[in-house]
């Protein structure tokens, strides 16, 4: 005989069992009367959110491709105002703002939907180099990868180099501070626009100019240094004084520790 608690207790069970029982037919037979309404309204859904996935997906697949395929514009690595007093903000701010992010918009333009596009800036350089009919690209994009090099080239306070660089320069100038004065007098001779470098020609460390746009990249060497002689780098500054300003610049502004991770590479 169970007890009349445990009787009690396997009411409650069985009236709850049925209970359920009850509500779960009741819900099958309200959703087997709707399904075929919902069914309809679900799969329109269902394809309008898949419509909607494929065209995001394909929006932005395009985007990144057209990112992807353009040059950019690398930010300034410190601040326009960094270099001063040797380069005023303002000329960094016109040098930087207008010249070098006019040549990456311009090589951008030319290399739309041309072979170039979605080349590096080292390999549209390097094949479009002497070739009279890329003479447009070749100045832009050349222009543009000299920029971006130039102001690593620079950073405040300057310095003197150190390691294995400092030794190859002494090697190959005799000393730091006649590795300056060649660089100089080189940089202030070099007739009209263009840029003054040091350069890796194999192992060996050379002082040599480019004019214009032309970098040594385009001619087998290594840049390992550079000053932008351009009248554009220090008019506002300097005026027609070009020495002081390249004296200034490898006196207070050059970045070493940059050009050694340029030999090393
Ligand atoms: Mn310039």
């Amino acid at each position: 005989m169970l007890a009349q608690e445990e009787r009690f207790t396997l009411d409650i069970v069985e009236h709850l069992r049925c209970s359920c029982e009850t509500v779960t037919v009741m819900e099958r037979r309200d959703s087997m009367t709707r399904y075929p309404i919902n069914g309809v309204k679900d799969l329109r859904r269902g394809v309008g959110l898949f419509l909607i996935f494929c065209l995001a997906a394909m929006v932005a697949q395009c985007s990144r491709t057209e990112e992807n395929s353009l040059l950019t514009l690398e930010p300034l690595p410190y601040a326009e105002s960094a270099l001063e007093p040797h380069i005023s903000a303002k000329t960094l701010s016109l040098h930087y703002g207008k010249h070098h992010a006019g040549y990456v918009k311009k090589a951008n333009d030319l290399i739309k939907g041309s072979a170039f596009e979605g080349k590096s800036l080292e390999e549209i350089i390097k094949r479009t180099g002497g070739k009279k009919e890329y003479e447009a690209i070749f100045n832009n994009a050349a222009q543009a990868w000299n920029h971006a090099f130039f102001w690593k080239c620079m950073k405040p306070g300057g310095g003197s180099p150190g390691g294995k660089l400092a030794t190859k320069i002494k090697d190959s100038f005799g000393s730091f501070e006649a590795f300056k004065q060649e660089f100089l007098s080189t940089a202030t001779s070099q007739f009209g626009s263009g840029w003054t470098w040091l350069v890796l020609d194999g192992d060996k460390l050379k002082i040599v100019t480019t004019s214009n746009a032309d970098t040594p990249l385009a001619h087998g060497l290594k840049p390992v240094y550079t000053i932008d002689v351009w009248e554009h780098a220090y008019y506002l500054d300097y005026q027609n004084r070009r020495t002081d300003f390249i004296k200034n610049v490898l006196d207070h502004l050059a970045n070493w520790e940059f050009a050694a991770s340029q030999t090393e590479q």
